[in-house]
């Protein structure tokens, strides 16, 4: 290897660096080797600097240019790969290739994010969240974009230019950033019942997920599934996470924005780390055009969900992920999504709304990645795993061509071949993707479906399958949304609409807001109580899961605290499956009880309970009379009885405990008990502490 000891770093002490097998020789980009990256070139010590410097002005040029255009909406994400593996083979379905033999396992790249925020807002908002899934399948990649809800706020592309610019900081005062409790979010809603539904579910627990491996993901549009005889089969697709769904609470989420913005980031690379692989199962719904005719709404309307319990959920696949990203800019922010990226065996639906995407996403792409080659940028390429898929075709040129095609022929029909050239590569009628021929005629319109007409039936069918602590929490965000809102008819027409959600809502909306309630607004479709669907449900629902594993808890000590106690604590945490992260007043060498002592993994002041799933208290008698003074050390027990956490003590912390207010419950125990007891959170404990509306 190169030995090469860099001396010209000038005359005031700048560093001198040696290159050997672990540093490789620093060059410019087109390979010569640098000699000073610590100086621009001069006339003599003390400048003028020479316009010849190219070592100065690669580097500057190419700094300059760094950034590339956000994403309109989703600009904040983080990413990870995995694969996905087929449990349960859906080859009778479909011919798509993943989908064939039990236990084939396809790359995938998933990339999560907000929606309103721009690249360097908070996690965690409250916010949808996105949850698209590039699958490297031996047939070329398949982009199943989808949220972690399963409607969408409008029904026809036509909108989401209206719909994104009402949600997005305002027009003129440039905030707020990242949420939408504003004018022109709201005035936007109120003026567009079709997206009631949906603003139910965003005003709901669902966009506070306390993690992305804890929330559902949903695929949102009726697909087509088509077989090797061209059978067509409607698909709606559901993520189901392993952890279980689970939400932070509004509080909780505002106090984590300002003590980690990066949380739910940060989360999946440790928990990727640690082994904790976040996963979910990839369910199926399968329907015909007999059941879509049957259902009292249209499965085309992106606004409409499937209920579970009239159509179950097949399992028929899992998602691991289980690398993250090696570079931040290369994968996360320039991987491309596009919902008409489809596979043979995989067919959109007429659903106005996804068709208005599959123009959209490449659009963007070739704005964002600027050019038509994107798709040659490593994460974006097609490759299928075992290396299988290539792509070939006689597409040529343009900006940023990586590759060097050989041969003469750039056209087809060609037969070079016949005269021993290289003649490119022929189209695969039989196995080639095939559009399903589904037959279609009508008039052109510009219309919207009669059968896309009730805004409220599901609306209301999901206010209703939500238990009470959910319901309370939906009705708190409208108040707290609507308290952000200056224009006094907006927050009326908003009220006018959950008229026809419910009138219970509506009341304790008014009450919460101090305002007389407005007449109902006017429905085209007079809504109906569709039967109750408590797979709908976060809290107390199918999907709450009571466990430790990778969950984290977080164990207050300080000088003085028992060895034998904190190493009870983190034994039973570990051997339940979830992750201690210690927390003391200072992060260095802590003494405990014995002699012996340990580090912190977080000082106190930057490690709020927020940031933790349970709370264990772990103090000396003298530690605790220190810390009942110490504001942030009474706060971190408050907020976890307030986020209805779970709280472990010692008997020595019962002060710090009494100080900061908390009260006797089932979730505040003895250190004997608090593994079991950390594995879920207190709800019945919530009236105790806040108001709801
Ligand atoms: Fe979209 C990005 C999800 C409707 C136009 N969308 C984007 C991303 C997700 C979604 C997860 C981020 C992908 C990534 O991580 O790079 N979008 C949805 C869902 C929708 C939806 C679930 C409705 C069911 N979107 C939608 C419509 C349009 C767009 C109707 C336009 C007609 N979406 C875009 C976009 C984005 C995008 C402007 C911005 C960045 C990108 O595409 O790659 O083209």
């Amino acid at each position: 290897m190169t030995k090469n000891v860099s001396t010209n770093a000038g005359d005031g002490g700048e560093t001198h660096q040696t290159t050997d097998a672990d540093h490789p020789v620093l060059t410019t980009n087109h390979g010569t080797p640098i000699s000073d990256n610590q100086n621009q070139l001069k006339v003599g010590p003390r400048g003028p600097v020479l316009l010849e410097d190219e070592v100065y002005r690669e580097k500057i040029n190419h700094f300059d240019h760094e950034r590339i255009p956000e994403r309109i909406v989703h600009a904040r994400g983080s990413a990870a790969h995995g694969y996905f593996e087929c449990t349960d083979s859906l080859a009778d379905i479909t011919r798509a290739d993943l989908f064939q033999k039990k236990g084939q396992r396809t790359d995938v790249f998933v990339r999560f994010s907000t929606v309103a925020g721009g690249a360097g807002s908070v996690d965690t908002p409250r916010d949808v969240r996105g949850f698209a899934v590039k699958f490297y399948t031996r047939e070329g990649n398949w982009d199943l974009v989808g949220n972690n809800i399963p409607v969408f706020f409008i029904q026809d592309a036509m909108k989401f230019p209206d719909l994104i610019h009402a949600a997005k900081m305002e027009a003129d005062r440039g905030y707020p950033q990242a949420a939408t409790a504003h004018d022109t979010f709201w005035d936007f809603i109120s003026l567009m019942p079709e997206s009631t539904h949906m603003i139910m579910w965003a005003m709901s627990d669902r966009t506070l997920p306390k993690s992305f491996a804890t929330m559902e993901g949903f695929g949102i549009h009726t697909f087509r599934l088509v077989d090797r005889d061209g059978k067509s089969t409607f698909v709606k697709f559901h993520w189901k996470p392993k952890a279980g769904l689970a939400s932070s609470i509004w509080d909780e989420t505002v106090k984590t924005a300002g003590a980690d913005p990066d949380y739910q980031r940060r989360d999946l690379f440790e928990r990727i780390g640690r082994g904790d692989y976040p996963e979910w199962d990839l369910g199926v719904q399968l329907f015909d055009e007999e059941f879509a005719n049957s259902q009292p709404y249209d499965v085309l309307d992106a606004t409409k969900i499937i209920p579970e319990e009239v159509l179950p959920v097949r399992i028929v696949g899992k998602l691991v992920l289980d690398r993250y990203p090696d570079n931040f800019f290369a994968e996360t922010e320039q991987v491309a999504f596009c919902p008409s990226h489809l596979v043979p065996g995989i067919d959109h639906s007429n659903d106005p709304l996804l068709q208005g995407r599959l123009f959209s996403y490449q659009d963007t792409q070739i704005k964002r990645l600027g050019s038509t080659n994107w798709h040659q940028i490593p994460v974006n390429q097609a490759k299928g795993r075992e290396g299988g898929c290539p792509f070939h075709n006689l597409q040529r040129d343009g900006h940023m061509q990586m590759q060097a095609p050989k041969g003469r022929a750039n056209y087809e029909p060609n037969s070079l071949h016949l005269a021993g050239e290289i003649g490119g590569p022929r189209e695969d009628p039989d196995n080639g993707f095939k559009s399903y021929p589904a037959e279609e005629q009508g008039q052109k319109l510009r219309i919207r479906a009669e059968s896309f007409a009730d805004h409220y039936s599901q609306a209301r069918l999901f206010w209703r399958s939500m238990d009470p602590a959910e319901q309370a929490h939906i009705a708190s965000a409208f108040v707290f949304e609507l308290s952000k809102v200056s224009i006094e008819h907006i927050r009326r027409a908003v009220m006018a609409n959950l008229r026809n959600v419910d009138e219970k809502l509506a009341r304790r909306v008014a009450d919460g807001l101090a305002m007389e309630l407005p007449k109902a607004s006017p429905t085209k479709v007079a809504p109906i109580d569709m039967e109750p669907s408590p797979a709908l449900r976060i809290i107390r629902g199918p999907l709450e899961k009571h466990t430790l594993e990778g969950r984290t808890v977080g164990v207050l000590f300080a000088d003085g605290s028992d060895a034998a106690e904190l190493k009870g604590v983190r034994d039973a945490v570990k051997k339940a499956g979830g992750h201690t992260l210690l927390i003391a007043p200072k992060v260095g060498a802590v003494p405990l009880s014995d002699g012996s002592s340990v580090s912190a993994d977080a000082q106190l002041f930057g490690q709020p309970s927020v940031t933790v799933d349970a709370c264990a208290v772990v103090l000396s008698k003298e530690a605790t009379a220190r810390l009942t003074k110490e504001g942030a050390a009474v706060q971190w027990v408050m907020d976890a009885f307030g986020h209805l956490k779970a709280i472990g003590h010692n008997a020595a912390a019962k002060p710090l405990l009494d100080k900061a207010g908390v009260e006797p419950d089932e979730g505040v125990v003895d250190l004997d008990g608090f593994v079991e007891a950390a594995k879920k959170r207190y709800w019945d404990r919530e009236p105790n502490v806040r108001t709801l509306a």
